[in-house]
Formats: C-alpha cells, sequence, structure tokens
C-alpha cells in the first residue's frame, strides 16, 4: 500500500498555500531545525529526572532512523507506536519519520483487541513498545501478535527479554536522512470513534504544522515554556493542542510525567518550573481539590488547559482560584478542528465556553438531521473543514461516505452551538460514543464483544451521569438463560484483551428492553430509551 498525500482538493489547497496556513515544513524538519539552532537546549526531562537535549533527541532519532532501515523497513511502511510518557516517544516517533515511515499511535491503554485491529487497519509492519506499564506486560502482547504475523519485527523499550532491543536501533550509527514530502501523510492518529472500531486518521506534515505553529502562539508559548506531559502524549490533545509538539516547535521544554494524578504531577511542576499543561476534566477537578491540601509550589504554572469533554462552568470557576493560573477551554478532535479559548478572553467566555477555531479558514456548519442550517445560536450537528481537518479515513471507503459529506465536511457527532461572540458551546455528541471523562468508548465495539458471551441475548451500551467523569459506561443485558455474575462479564470482556476504560463501569440485567415505538427500532433509538429508564429509576431509589 502506497502512503496517500493530501486529499484536499487542488482549489483549497492553493487558497491554504496562498494563505500562509501551510508551507514546506515537515515534523520532523521543524525538530531538526531547533536542534541546529539550539544544540544544548533541554527538550525533554523525563519523569526520574534524565535531561534530554534537542541534539540529543535528533541525534538518536537519526539513529533510531539508521536501525530501522538496516532491519529491512522501507519508506511508506506504517510502525505501530504504543508507549507511555518515556523520551523514547519522541527518538522513536521522529526516527520512524526520518527513515520516510509512518508512525501509527496507540494509547498505553490498549490491549490486545485494539491493538490486532491498528496493525491490520494499517498494514503495520513494526511494533514499538514498552517492557511493561502500568501494571501490563506488553512484551507477552507482542508475543501474541508475532504468532500470527510471524514478519513483524518488535523493538522493545526496556527490558526486551527475548525480543529486540529498541536500545540498540538507538544507538546505531546516524545515517543520511529521508528527503520528506511536506504534503504526505506523517502519521496515523486514532480517533475515539464515531461508530466502531477506531479509525485511521492520516495527518500530513503540512497540516500539522500549521496547527502546531498557531497552537503555540495563541496558547503564549515561547523558549521559556515548560510543558508538562501528563495525559498520555500520543492522544491528539497532549501531542499538539499545542501539547509537546507545539512546544518544541517554540522552543520550550517538555517534562513527561508517567500519570496525570496529583501525586504524580505536582512534584515535576515544582521540580521543573512547568508553566502549562492539558488536563481532562476529571483530572482538572482533582488538581483544584488536591492542590489545597499539597505542599508543593505550583505557582510556576501559569496556564491550564482543560479538554476532551465537556468542563461543567461550576467546576470550571474552581480552577483559577485553587491553582493561580489561568484557565484555557480546548475543544478540539484528532480528525482536525481545535478551538481555544484565549488567555486574555472575559472570565465569562473563559468559564462558559469551549472557546473558538485556530484558523480563519476554518468553516463551521449547525445542522439537523437532515444537514439542513439551524438558526445561528441553537445547537446542531457540527460539520467542518478547513486547513487541517481531514477529508477522509485512511482506507476506509465505507465510513467515509457517512464521516464527511459530499461538500468535504467532516461530520464531528457533536452537538454545537455558537454564540453571538463567536464562541462556540459543546451540548453533547450526537453519534454514538461515550465520553467516559474524555475517554471515548466506542458503543458498538463494546456492545459486540458483550453478543459475544455465550449467556447473553442481547446488550445495548448506554451512559449513565457521573459526578466525577461526566459520564459512565453502563451495559444493559438480556440474558440467554440464568444471568451470570456482573463482576464474571466485566471480567470476562477485560480478559479478551479489551482496554480497561471500555470495560462496562456497570452492567445490569433485565428482561426484555423497553418498547420505542411501532416497527423496526433503531439501536441508537433503543439506547436512548434504555438510558432514560435507568435514570428515571435511579431517580427514584
Ligand atoms: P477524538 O475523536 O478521540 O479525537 O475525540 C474528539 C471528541 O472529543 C470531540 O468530537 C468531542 O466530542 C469531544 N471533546 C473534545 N474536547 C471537548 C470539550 N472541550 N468539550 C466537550 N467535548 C469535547
Ligand atoms: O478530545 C480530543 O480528541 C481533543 C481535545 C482537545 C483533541 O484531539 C485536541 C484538543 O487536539
Amino acid at each position: 500500500m502506497t502512503e496517500p498525500r493530501q486529499q484536499w482538493p487542488a482549489d483549497f489547497g492553493r487558497r491554504y498555500l496562498d494563505a500562509g496556513h501551510w508551507t514546506d515544513q515537515t515534523l520532523p524538519g521543524f525538530f531538526h531545525e531547533r536542534a541546529e539552532a539550539n544544540p544544548g537546549r533541554v527538550a525533554v526531562r523525563s519523569a526520574d529526572g534524565v535531561a534530554l537535549t534537542y541534539e540529543e533527541i535528533d541525534r538518536r532519532a537519526r539513529a533510531v532512523a539508521s536501525g530501522l532501515r538496516a532491519a529491512g523497513l522501507h519508506p511508506g511502511e506504517r510502525v505501530l507506536l504504543q508507549l507511555p510518557n518515556v523520551p523514547e516517544f519522541f527518538t522513536a516517533m521522529f526516527g520512524v519519520m526520518y527513515a520516510g515511515l509512518v508512525p501509527v499511535y496507540a494509547l498505553p491503554a490498549h490491549r490486545r483487541m485494539e491493538v490486532e485491529h491498528f496493525v491490520e487497519a494499517s498494514g503495520a509492519r513494526a511494533y514499538i513498545c514498552p517492557d511493561a506499564h502500568g501494571g501490563f506486560d506488553y512484551r507477552a502482547l507482542a508475543r501474541g501478535l508475532r504468532e500470527h504475523l510471524p514478519d513483524m519485527r518488535v523493538f522493545v523499550v526496556g527490558d526486551a527479554e527475548d525480543l529486540e532491543p529498541f536500545d540498540e536501533i538507538e544507538s546505531a550509527p546516524p545515517g543520511e536522512l529521508e528527503s520528506l514530502d511536506p504534503a504526505a501523510v506523517a502519521f496515523l492518529q486514532l480517533s475515539g470513534g464515531s461508530t466502531g472500531l477506531s479509525k485511521l486518521i492520516p495527518r500530513t506534515h503540512r497540516d500539522y504544522a500549521y496547527t502546531l505553529r498557531e497552537s503555540a502562539r495563541i496558547c503564549g508559548l515561547s523558549e521559556r515554556s515548560v510543558y508538562l506531559g501528563a495525559l498520555p502524549i500520543a492522544h491528539n490533545f497532549p501531542m499538539s493542542s499545542p501539547g509537546t509538539l507545539g512546544t518544541f516547535y517554540a522552543g520550550g521544554s517538555v517534562t513527561l510525567s508517567l500519570a496525570p494524578s496529583p501525586d504524580a504531577a505536582f512534584p515535576l511542576i515544582e521540580r521543573d518550573g512547568v508553566t502549562i499543561t492539558g488536563v481532562v476534566p476529571p483530572v482538572a477537578i482533582l488538581w483544584a481539590r488536591a492542590s489545597e491540601r499539597s505542599s508543593h509550589d505550583l505557582s510556576s504554572l501559569e496556564v491550564l488547559q482543560v479538554g476532551g469533554a465537556r468542563f461543567a462552568p461550576e467546576a470550571a470557576r474552581r480552577i483559577e482560584p485553587a491553582l493561580g493560573c489561568t484557565l484555557q477551554q480546548v475543544y478540539g478532535m484528532a480528525e482536525g478542528l481545535v478551538n481555544y479559548t484565549r488567555l486574555d478572553d472575559p472570565e465569562e467566555v473563559r468559564m462558559n465556553t469551549q472557546g473558538r477555531p485556530i484558523s480563519e479558514d476554518d468553516e463551521l456548519r449547525f445542522v439537523d438531521a437532515d444537514d439542513r442550517d439551524v438558526p445561528e445560536g441553537t445547537p446542531g450537528h457540527l460539520l467542518t473543514r478547513g486547513p487541517y481537518t481531514i477529508r477522509a479515513y485512511y482506507a476506509n471507503d465505507g465510513t467515509n461516505e457517512r464521516a464527511f459529506t459530499a461538500e468535504g465536511f467532516y461530520r464531528t457527532g457533536d452537538l454545537v452551538a455558537r454564540r453571538p461572540d463567536g464562541n462556540l458551546v459543546v451540548h453533547g455528541r450526537v453519534s454514538d460514543v461515550i465520553n467516559r471523562g474524555g475517554e471515548k468508548v466506542p458503543v458498538e465495539e463494546v456492545e459486540n464483544h458483550l453478543l459475544a458471551h455465550d449467556a447473553v441475548l442481547d446488550a445495548v451500551l448506554v451512559a449513565v451521569p457521573d459526578s466525577f467523569l461526566g459520564e459512565k459506561t453502563c451495559a444493559v443485558v438480556i440474558p440467554d438463560g440464568p444471568a451470570p455474575a456482573a463482576p464474571e462479564l466485566r471480567k470476562w470482556i477485560r480478559e479478551r484483551g479489551l482496554a480497561p476504560y471500555k470495560v462496562p463501569d456497570e452492567v445490569v440485567f433485565v428482561e426484555g428492553y423497553p418498547s420505542t415505538g411501532v416497527g423496526k427500532v433503531s439501536r441508537r433509538e433503543l439506547r436512548a430509551t434504555v438510558r432514560d429508564r435507568i435514570r428515571e429509576e435511579r431517580e427514584r431509589s
């Protein structure tokens, strides 16, 4: 499979080039420029305090590129990258790119089911993983992969046991760099999914470089900025809004935390004088609470970004007084469009809205279920296209027809209103994803796993309100014969090799589903009815 180039129609491409949004910069190219300009500046500090300069990261990345080529990988091929927040994330990512290969990102939380899906969907020929992290051994997963795919190359960061150590390729002699096309796909990012399994998102060098440049500017980054990677850094938010890569773009430095908890993050904020970071709403709430009891000096923190899921205004108002920094709301998606409240926006805007787009060339439409425009200011399904929003998923023609309009607008699946001042307010989702505090659970995927159980006749996964996560998942199951115990069913799902965040938080058994009307009902209607019924029952009890 050869790698596609950008998918924008030629007239749009010209417009984005003429406007100066798109340039000839590539992702490893800009990093290399920074390394040449300021070789001795610290680019990354690990959680345990190891500091690596721009030059060191760049040199190791070039070594990784030689090592991967020596291992027989060819430009254009895909490499699955599943690493936690460690410096090797960057040497691997830039190294893969330097070799003309295409990284495909997986989150540390992903397990065998997801990893196999990413490998299959991308045709990846190599897998870079940690030895173990968060109590999970990725080497066992890698060995399982190699049983079906004996040609798969595996490189392990840490103790490789019988597999190939990443160390070895990281210390290969750095060679010549591939010259990269700025219009080519730089990597495949993961979507939280609008239906079914995660889809792969082809982002090009130039569209991503544009978001990094503008995000760094909007978020006030400079060479003195210190960004804390607290969320998993493979995710699009901490990667690019402005995230670790936006920080490199500005010449700042990145500190890596292995977890977003206050216990892990607060000492690092104090140690490195962190100025900005991004977290999901439940984490922001924990931080605000923990700061009252914490003895750590958080005074360096200037901006706390919150995004990934709806942040209730009541919670938002607690952030600035508790942490003594500016709250910035971020509403984005790996498919492209990113909105920010601006740092100098009035407080009312920072607390109550999810901000406005990066680009004057981001086009937004708000429509009803039949794609007709709704009156300005009323919530509608948000459709968008622009200089950094994809026009199609990677090799997924069936989904593309549903996920994009004929005019190339991406259907975000979000219900959003635009206020007269241009700021957006996210009201919820219209597609079948449960947003579990920023972690996106694709409903259909989980239902299909439940249905595979012998004792399950039918299953729907619904969102139920949760004071901490915003919403959590509840599987409503019609048993086939005697009902299995709920913990058994959850364990069974987990053992199928599904990411822990997709395992239903609750399981309830019912004899049948409430009727949703006459005739054949859609799963979506059924879910809505079951969800309402569960809510009513909880309110009564
Ligand atoms: P993903 O497809 O995994 O990149 O997730 C993107 C989705 O996360 C968006 O389409 C929204 O549904 C949700 N999201 C991201 N940021 C926010 C936010 N600040 N407020 C509400 N929802 C958000
Ligand atoms: O949730 C997201 O995917 C997200 C949130 C904020 C995102 O991709 C982003 C900013 O870039």
